[in-house]
């Protein structure tokens, strides 16, 4: 059985890192004895570059947790990290100072900043990291949405002026507290799909949408020329999990891009920008969503305090997905 996910940052690799779990305690989904396989396709508009180093934080941060590698409670970055040189570059005055790069993290920008310079496509670079946390051996093949360099701004009000600032400046310097007047991907419409990318979706028999942001994460890949197109015409069913909660989603700001982006914070409506292509809809347990014709609607607890509790919200999207079986509902 091919699984394919498309992935942001925390939310995603949480979401994975259960569905590896369940995986490994039922290895064989539906009536399939197929081995399992799962491609994750990340979101990299969130990339920037810093101290002249390409860093991938979307990409890293699913390296991270499904490599076991990840710190536990920020969710992104290195476990047991050190700051020496990100010490040095402030006693410098080296700008930014905003965001956190530990010493281990930056071994990871130097290496791909060095391949990325001698020509190295991303999805190359991203495919030896890949190996390096041994994802490989887990079934796990990682692509990035796109080799072409693309960057999500965000456009925000300077006294009475629009001013463009990149997403990770609003989002970790701000914390998305600056009104987003709206988001603009940098290099998005001529980016080319990511090698692989639209033949895993193509292909898949099973595509699942983690509870990732909607619209600077999913939202971002499903901009990728030909994403879209691949995600309506598939036979795979596409199940997805709302990233709201009574809608406030349970980390970060999805609510605040939503309203940048005019749609309600609510599960129905987030649904709504997946009308196309999305066949069953996981919501909390109180959410007033209900199914629809071609929309099923399934109530289950949304939190992933534990590995557990992520193995059983993606177990039950994957049992969703073999019970709807190939061939669409959608248009
Ligand atoms: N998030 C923060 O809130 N503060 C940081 O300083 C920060 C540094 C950072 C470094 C490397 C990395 O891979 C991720 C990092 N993140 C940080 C998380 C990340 O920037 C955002 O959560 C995502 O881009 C949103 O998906």
């Amino acid at each position: 059985m091919r699984i394919t996910a498309l992935a942001g940052g925390v939310g995603g690799a949480r979401f994975l890192r259960g569905l590896r779990r369940h995986l490994a305690q039922h290895p064989t989904p539906g009536s399939s004895d197929e081995p399992v396989s799962l491609t994750v396709i990340g979101n990299t508009g969130d990339d920037i570059t810093l101290f002249g180093l390409r860093v991938c934080p979307d990409i890293d941060t699913l390296l991270y947790t499904l490599g076991g590698g990840v710190h536990e409670e920020q969710g992104w970055g290195r476990a047991d990290e050190t700051h020496s040189l990100s010490d040095e570059l402030a006693a410098l005055g080296a700008e930014p100072q905003w965001f956190t790069l530990g010493d281990k993290d930056f071994a990871t920008h130097v290496y791909r900043s060095q391949l990325l310079a001698q020509g190295v496509p991303l999805s190359q670079v991203v495919a030896r990291l890949s190996e390096r946390w041994g994802l490989g051996q887990q079934g796990v093949t990682l692509l990035p949405m796109t080799d072409t360099p693309v960057e999500t701004h965000v456009v925000i009000d300077d006294g009475g002026d629009q001013r463009a600032i990149h997403f990770q400046e609003w989002w970790v310097r701000h914390r998305a507290a600056v009104p987003a007047k709206r988001f603009v991907v940098a290099g998005l419409d001529r980016a080319t799909a990511g090698p692989g990318v639209l033949e895993a979706i193509r292909e898949a028999d099973v595509v699942l949408l983690p509870p990732s942001n909607p619209v600077v994460s999913i939202g971002i890949i499903l901009g990728v020329p030909g994403v879209r197109d691949a995600l309506r015409g598939t036979r795979a069913p596409v199940v997805g999990v709302s990233p709201l909660i009574d809608g406030r989603p349970v980390r970060g700001h999805a609510d605040v891009c939503l309203q940048a982006i005019g749609v309600a914070a609510t599960s129905e409506a987030v649904a709504g920008l997946y009308a196309d292509f999305l066949d069953a809809w996981l919501v909390s347990p109180d959410d007033p969503m209900q199914s629809r014709p071609g929309l099923h609607v399934e109530h289950r607890p949304l939190l992933m305090g534990s590995l557990d509790a992520a193995a059983d919200l993606a177990g039950a999207a994957l049992a969703r997905a073999t019970r709807l079986g190939p061939g669409r509902t959608t248009a």
